[in-house]
């Protein structure tokens, strides 16, 4: 089996700040949680912006600016940004930051979903911010938006610099949708694919989803895919193994669930990579490093994207 790659996304645009003391939000918590989970064993780093203040999610480069160099000049790790940003967000919003600083990787949605968080809205938590709760519920009534147009337009903007993608599916339609950019010739393998189960809107997180996941990639891409799984909320470690065994590779962060266990809050994303490294390893699968998941996935190398 290929060396697992481990990717952690730090921060998010789902959980709201008062969900959990241990979620990073300003610049400097993104980079030291950041630089944590690549010491811990994280290959990719997933990245979204918050305003310092109170929490909400951002798509403005200025506030990327303020971590991702301090990222990029303590670690090895490759970092991809989100282009996926918040709900609500315009296309131009979504790609501002991967525009500006043209990363070895970001992510890109292969289709419009709902994608519905309004469950956390319901939690007994202090809200310290006026805005989470009503974010959190208005996704009940919210699409996220990616349709064909949107998602040629990523990939024709983005594959100017040299950006790769990590491809995220929330269901098999979105895997017809990948190979259809496919055979236009507009994307190149090798694709890495991030099978998204449990989001509320997409695919659920069992067993027979995931092999029929798998399936139908290795019907439509054959030897040309990588994959990665990321489960939500307590969906995380159970779908991660299910991976680690099939050979795949693994998403873990806060981004997606912001527990380490049942009931135990994960204090930093580093927990998180470090349990699902021991996994790995106990599964007798070896990590790959940065420069290992470069090669793997075809990257262009970290000197040449624009953060300094
Ligand atoms: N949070 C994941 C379910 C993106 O940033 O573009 C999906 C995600 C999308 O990470
Ligand atoms: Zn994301």
């Amino acid at each position: 089996m290929s060396k697992s790659i481990i990717s952690c996304a730090i921060t998010g645009a789902i959980h709201t700040p008062s969900l959990s003391p241990y979620l990073p939000v300003t610049p400097a918590e993104i980079a030291e949680q950041s630089i944590g989970a690549a010491n811990a064993g994280a290959a990719i780093i997933h990245l979204h912006a918050r305003e310092a203040g109170d929490g909400k999610p951002t798509a403005d480069p200025a506030v990327f600016e303020q971590f991702l160099p301090q990222i990029n000049n303590s670690c090895d790790a490759i970092l991809n940004i989100s282009t996926g940003v918040a709900l609500g967000m315009s296309l131009d919003e979504r790609i501002s930051a991967v525009t500006k600083f043209q990363p070895e990787l970001c992510s890109l949605n292969m289709g419009s979903i709902n994608f519905n968080v309004s469950r956390a809205a319901k939690a007994d938590v202090n809200w310290k911010h006026a805005w989470e709760k009503e974010f959190l519920t208005k996704s009940e009534d919210m699409v996220f938006r990616n349709t064909f147009t949107d998602i040629e337009n990523i990939i024709k903007t983005v594959s100017e610099f040299g950006t790769k993608f990590e491809y995220e599916c929330y269901d098999a339609g979105h895997l017809y949708n990948l190979a259809h950019f496919a055979e236009r010739g507009l994307i190149k393998p090798p694709f890495f694919i991030q099978f998204i189960f449990g989001v509320m809107g997409g695919i659920g997180a069992d067993v027979e989803s995931f092999n029929f996941m798998k399936q139908t990639a290795d019907r439509l891409f054959g030897n040309n895919y990588i994959f990665s799984v990321l489960g939500a909320g307590k969906h995380q470690f159970p779908i991660a193994e299910l991976a680690l065994k099939a050979g795949g590779n693994v998403r873990v962060g806060l981004e997606d669930n912001l527990y380490l266990d049942k009931g135990v809050l994960a204090k930093s994303n580093a927990e998180q990579v470090e349990k699902v490294k021991q996994m790995a390893i106990d599964l007798g699968r070896e990590i790959a490093s940065a420069d290992d998941a470069r090669e793997m996935l075809g990257l262009k190398g970290k000197d040449e994207s624009k953060i300094v």
